[in-house]
């Protein structure tokens, strides 16, 4: 679900949790009239509903997806993950895509709340650079229903890798036990997201069985698990956890992302989970995780611009920022020289990962040539600096070539889309590179 229809789910169903008398912080218990919490410590007792059960603390690559703008971990958190190596979680394509524009949700949104089974003490939020859904998920049908998340650092958290396609007939046929995590709803009707992270058991079900149930609308990309009576489920906010096996070792292994379902625990529904299996998952995975093994190496930045503008157009300018071994999270640009232009920058997103940045500003009016010169930078999650200097000669009107410009200006419109064509104009043989690190 998207970060703004939990945010409404969780505050609309804030009364109902406290009418439910279900769990809640134990420093908001406190603050409850002692019937209410009486009443809370009964529900604490109570079987969970979908047949979940506390899983307690030992599930470290468990990690909640926050919104980062909400301080109450409990009102922020809107699905979950899993961490699958020291800085990359796997999660749902659906937890961070818009489901009607299919915007990917900005990193700077995002937080990962992990080392903690409970939303409302211990553990650590941590900062997310990068949000890569798979290229081919598709929000109308939650087809490839997967997405990764690289940290601002690497967790000292053991994770739990994803299950290869050779290793799905022997640890995930159709009847194995399961095990799906999550702090999602906990109730058939209704909502009342979980405080404590829930654990339950699922077997998993052959494709057939699961295709008739849905009538084609689950894919080779998904598998199913549960049970024909219902009762036991994951359910809404438990989107992008984990469904795990044992891997035959002692430990655990990634079989399953949540992704979606009819209702939740319904008789005749299973629960629809991405198959984390799929070979072209295991690649596409691989390929971002092995960016770990690199030395860091520095971000790259190269900016487009034109040579010479003539007074008074509009002036874009456009800067492009790599990092080959993780990810850009700040960009900026200065005026080093020339007189001061009013400059308007914005950061340009690409899959919600910074990307680099637009600068427009009004070429002055002047009567005779002048040089502006602006300085770029990116700073990388290692937190390595580079930047490029760019110059700019601003011509007076009448001395300015018309086509030099590439006809660009007029009215002040600003079409970034420009921008990149503008690439081959050699502007980038001008450019002064200066990197410093
Ligand atoms: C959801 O809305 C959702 N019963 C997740 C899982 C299931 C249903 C809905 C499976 O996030």
């Amino acid at each position: 679900m998207s970060l703004a229809r939990r945010n409404g789910a969780v505050l609309g169903c804030a009364l109902l949790l406290l009418l439910a008398a279900a769990p809640l912080a134990a420093d908001e218990e406190q603050r409850w009239p002692s019937t209410l919490a009486g009443l809370a410590m009964m529900a604490e007792a109570a079987p969970r509903i979908i047949g979940g059960v506390p899983a307690g603390e030992g599930w470290p690559s468990v990690v909640g997806l926050l919104d980062s703008r909400i301080t109450s971990n409990y009102a922020a958190q809107f699905c979950a993950g899993n961490l699958i190596a020291a800085r990359w979680v796997l999660t749902a394509a659906h937890c961070v895509v818009d489901a009607d524009t299919g915007t990917v949700t900005i990193p700077e949104r995002l937080q990962v709340l992990a080392g903690t089974a409970s939303l409302s003490a211990g553990g650590r939020r941590v900062r997310v650079v990068e949000v890569i859904r798979y290229p081919d998920y598709d929000r109308t049908t939650f087809d490839n229903d997967l997405a990764l998340l690289r940290l601002a650092e690497p967790l000292a958290l053991v994770p739990v890798r994803p299950l290869t396609a050779d290793e799905e007939e022997a640890l995930a046929a159709p009847g194995t036990l399961a095990t799906v995590l999550g702090w999602g709803n906990t109730v058939v009707e209704g909502s009342a997201p979980s405080s404590e992270l829930l654990r339950a058991e699922v077997p998993i079900v052959d494709s057939e069985g699961c295709k008739r149930s849905y009538q084609g609308s689950v894919t080779d990309n998904m598998l199913c698990a549960g049970y024909p009576e219902g009762g036991v489920d994951a359910c809404q906010g438990d989107s992008g956890g984990p469904l795990l096996v044992p891997d035959g070792a002692g430990g655990w292994v990634q079989v399953g992302i949540v992704s979606f379902g009819t209702a939740c625990a319904v008789p005749g529904y299973y629960g629809v989970y991405t198959r984390v299996s799929r070979a072209a998952y295991g690649e596409w995975i691989e390929g971002y995780l092995a960016q770990d093994q690199n030395p860091n190496l520095v971000p790259v930045v190269a900016v487009d611009s034109p040579d010479t503008v003539p007074a008074g157009d509009v002036v874009t300018l456009g800067m492009r920022a790599r990092d080959d071994d993780g990810a850009i999270v700040e960009v900026s640009v200065e005026q080093i020289a020339g007189p001061a232009v009013a400059l308007r920058s914005v950061r340009d997103y690409q899959d919600g990962a910074l990307r680099g940045m637009t600068a427009v500003f009004v070429a002055p009016d002047v009567s005779e040539a002048i040089t502006l010169g602006f300085r770029f930078s990116a700073r990388d999650d290692d937190g390595v600096d580079a930047s490029v200097e760019v110059d700019v000669v601003v011509l007076p009107r009448a001395a300015a070539e018309p086509a030099s410009n590439g006809g660009r200006g007029g009215g002040g419109a600003w079409m970034p889309t420009w921008l990149w064509l503008l690439a081959g104009l050699g502007a980038v043989a001008k450019l002064r590179r200066k990197r410093r690190s």
